[in-house]
């Protein structure tokens, strides 16, 4: 199969320094099945995760046009700029990176609710949201949220739309070997999360906010 740059491809290096590189690919590889859903209810919600994914990648792509060796890991490149009083700037990585980590951690928790059967995929992202992102939004960006789960395919359309090709949709055995996929990456992803999510609460960098 067509394999996609993933999470199961990261290799954390010292001190569980998460690459950039390959962390950032594996998120950009996530943006085109925003555009399988619903493209005009998903166009804000893709637009901030893509947005996220451009800043840190901005970042990296600056310090090597600079000369510099770039930043080994995603925790370097925030020291960075803790030590450089930037990260609490709007336009720092160290936001960029917290918001990713948020949407992240709302799609582990919608595929773990697809992977546990649920047939509804309306009910897994509302599901998957009341446990993540809802807690940082104000009543506006909700009322958004709300809106565009209800514009979310069935099911089985959903799966599909996760096959490299379509002939693999249609071959023996693909959702038991989707599913088994899904639970390897899901694996990946969460170790990914765990990482940036433990940075963040030792070095104090994660805030209670709402947008
Ligand atoms: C962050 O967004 C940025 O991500 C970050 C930086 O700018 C920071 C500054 O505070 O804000 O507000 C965003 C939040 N992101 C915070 C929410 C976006 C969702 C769309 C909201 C649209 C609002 C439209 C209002 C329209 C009002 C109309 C009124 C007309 C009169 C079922 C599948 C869903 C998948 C979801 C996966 C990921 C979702 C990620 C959302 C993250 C979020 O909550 S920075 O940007 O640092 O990169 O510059």
């Amino acid at each position: 199969s067509v394999m996609q740059p993933s999470f199961v491809d990261i290799r954390l290096i010292e001190d569980d320094g998460v690459p950039v590189q390959p962390f950032l690919d594996a998120c950009r590889a996530l943006v085109p099945i925003f555009d399988k859903l619903n493209s005009t209810a998903f166009a804000p919600v893709k637009l901030d995760f893509a947005g996220n994914i451009r800043k840190i990648q901005q970042k990296q792509t600056s310090a090597i046009a600079a000369g510099l060796p770039g930043y080994v890991s995603l925790q370097d490149m925030v020291l960075s700029e803790v030590k450089a009083r930037q990260h609490t700037n709007s336009n720092s990585a160290t936001v960029a990176l917290r918001w990713l980590k948020r949407g992240l951690e709302f799609i582990r928790e919608f595929l773990r609710e697809v992977c546990s059967g649920g047939p509804d995929l309306s009910e897994c992202a509302s599901n998957a949201y009341g446990r993540t992102l809802k807690n940082y939004h104000g009543w506006v960006v909700r009322g958004v949220f709300a809106v565009a789960v209800k514009a979310l395919p069935y099911r089985e359309e959903f799966l599909n739309h996760l096959a490299a090709t379509e002939q693999d949709a249609k071959s023996e055995g693909f959702l038991q070997s989707l599913m088994s996929d899904m639970e390897l990456y899901l694996q990946h992803l969460n170790r990914a999360i765990q990482v940036i999510d433990r940075f963040y609460t030792t070095q104090q960098l994660d805030v209670e906010e709402q947008v």
